[in-house]
């Protein structure tokens, strides 16, 4: 019988504080275990920032940072680039929702990635703003119900929704940019494969890794738990394929 662990970077005490049925809960049990069989934890800082990503620091048993909204890639490139001129090569991994990455910290993320900082960051793509109550996001979808977008997105009044995990693999000093989902067993599985991929590359040195993961959001969906996951299953996934698009590590 394979008894349930708790991994060793998860705070014992945390409660869980998303809305039900959300994958954060997922995405951070899956970048704790990797935390452990990396031997990663005493040696790691994570950044969050605005959104719901920011309670990353309830549940990581780590050093955590929190950078204003949009800002986690610049405070990581701060991080990591001030521990390495005092000789200590920390691991530097950033926790951030799609409008933060993608939408107002845009500039920032691709900048890093077009620096090659050598740090990973973790993209939560849910399709909308979520903590504020679901407002029309960067990667919300064409025709896609929000509270901003009530009639829904449209091409003309709102344009298109960025592709993120493509836009970041353009970028010369990008080493790894792959999309992943949590929405049955085999995919959390690989999301794990993948995400270790990611922090791999940050330990190999020589550039910015990156991981988009498609996310449920069940509350400002309004879909039930398991409607979420069909929906990122036939619907999202075929906006948003499921892909590594750049892996330059053993080049
Ligand atoms: C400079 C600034 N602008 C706006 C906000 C308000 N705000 C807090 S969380 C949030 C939404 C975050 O959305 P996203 O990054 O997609 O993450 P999610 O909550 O969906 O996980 C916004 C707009 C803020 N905190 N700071």
């Amino acid at each position: 019988m394979q008894v349930y662990s708790i991994p060793k970077s998860i705070k014992k005490d945390s409660k869980f504080t998303f809305c039900k049925g959300c994958d954060h809960g997922v995405a951070i049990k899956i970048i704790a275990e990797i935390i452990d069989e990396l031997n990663l934890k005493e040696n790691t800082i994570a950044i969050s920032s605005s959104g719901c990503s920011v309670l990353l620091y309830n549940f990581l048993d780590v050093d955590c940072l929190e950078a204003p909204h949009g800002r986690a890639c610049a405070v990581a490139t701060g991080v990591k680039r001030a521990h390495r001129a005092k000789g200590q090569d920390k691991f530097v991994f950033t926790y951030q929702g799609d409008g933060d990455f993608a939408s107002i910290g845009l500039g920032e993320s691709m900048h890093s990635a077009l620096r090659g900082e050598n740090i990973t960051a973790i993209c939560i793509n849910n399709t909308n703003y979520g903590m504020t109550g679901g407002q029309m996001g960067p990667t919300s979808t064409m025709g896609q119900l929000t509270t901003t977008s009530p009639l829904g997105r449209n091409k003309e009044y709102h344009g298109f929704p960025i592709k993120t995990a493509e836009q970041i693999a353009l970028c010369e000093g990008t080493q790894f940019s792959a999309r992943v989902a949590l929405y049955d067993v085999k995919n959390i599985l690989k999301a794990k494969k993948i995400i270790k991929k990611a922090f791999e590359c940050q330990l190999k040195g020589g550039g910015f890794s990156f991981v988009e993961i498609l996310s449920s959001c069940p509350t400002n969906w309004k879909l039930s738990p398991q409607d979420s996951h069909k929906k990122i299953e036939e619907e999202l996934t075929k906006i948003y394929p499921l892909e590594i698009f750049k892996d330059t590590t053993n080049d």
